[in-house]
């Protein structure tokens, strides 16, 4: 089976699928070998990797190519952050057809207008685009898929822009209508009521996916027993976690004045050489060069 037929009928049967973010091959690995189902390509930790904001700055042929990369790297598979489609239906036509042939499992796109802001920035500027727009959006990326088991995962804004309930439950209403097969509802919210709230009122019948970034307290316990909620993404631990270690260890370092205090903080040179796959380059040299 496909990695893509995998990834859909782990959503249809498992009670709960987890991802994770990752930004490069290495993180992907990483989260493949610490169990998660799949990774999540986002565009956040993309573009922190390359030192800019999550503002429609990092373009898609430069998301496109890492996601490529990840997903050659591992035999889990790919959700891929293609934020707004990277422009209106034509643009989501496109990169439809590049995601795809780059292996992704599932597409998500978000209603926000383009260029985009950050969801989690406070007093980011969140701006959706008109339902009919989106549901064009929508309709373009299914048209335009040629696996059916590629997924697409309609992602409303409209808790994150402030626009209450009922916008949200009328956003995600329309998105399964135009044919989602699951919605991205996210939160920046630092408790979990409103993204309850959501869940409990939702009435269609594709599932929800959730990001609890904002509201750390809700576990995959909690999600389970929802129902409702058949993915849960961690969109960028991964990011903070290097920002955090690379800070420290950096840190330490310059305060030593050498490397020997940071030697049993961080991993082993031959803990990465195992992540790059160096025993099977010399599994390959035994059996290839001659
Ligand atoms: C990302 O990881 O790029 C996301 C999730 O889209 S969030 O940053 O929370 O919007
Ligand atoms: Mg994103």
């Amino acid at each position: 089976m496909s990695k893509r037929a995998t990834f859909r009928a782990k959503l249809a049967q498992k009670p709960l699928t987890a991802i994770i973010g990752a930004h490069n091959p290495l993180g992907a690995r990483l989260a493949e070998e610490a169990g998660f189902d799949g990774i999540w390509a986002s565009g956040f930790e993309l573009s922190a990797a390359m030192g800019v904001p999550d503002a429609s700055i990092v373009t898609m042929t430069q998301h496109l190519d890492m996601t490529r990369f990840m997903d050659a790297a591992i035999g889990i598979p790919v959700v891929a952050d293609i934020d707004t489609g990277f422009g209106n239906a034509t643009n989501v036509i496109h990169a439809t057809r590049q995601y795809e042939a780059a292996g992704v499992a599932a597409l998500v796109i978000e209603d926000k207008t383009f260029p985009k802001d950050t969801s989690l920035l406070a007093g980011g500027r969140q701006e959706l685009v008109r339902v009919a727009e989106f549901e064009g959006k929508i309709a373009a990326a299914v048209a335009t898929r040629r696996d059916p088991d590629l997924l697409v995962i309609a992602r409303t804004e409209a808790l994150i822009a402030g626009l209450g309930q009922e916008e949200a439950l009328m956003r995600a209403r329309a998105y399964e209508k135009a044919g989602a097969d699951a919605i991205l509802i996210h939160s920046k919210r630092k408790t979990p009521d409103e993204i309850v709230a959501f869940v409990e009122a939702w009435d269609g019948t594709i599932p929800l996916v959730l990001v609890p970034t904002a509201y750390p307290d809700m576990t995959e316990e909690r999600i389970r027993a929802l129902g409702k909620v058949k993915l849960v993404i961690y969109g960028n631990h991964g990011v903070r976690a290097i920002t955090q270690a690379l800070t420290d260890t950096f840190r330490r370092i310059r305060a030593d004045g050498g490397v020997l205090g940071v030697e049993g903080a961080i991993a082993p040179t031959e803990r990465v050489f195992a992540v790059q796959g160096v025993a099977e380059m010399k599994a390959q040299e035994e059996r290839y060069l001659r």
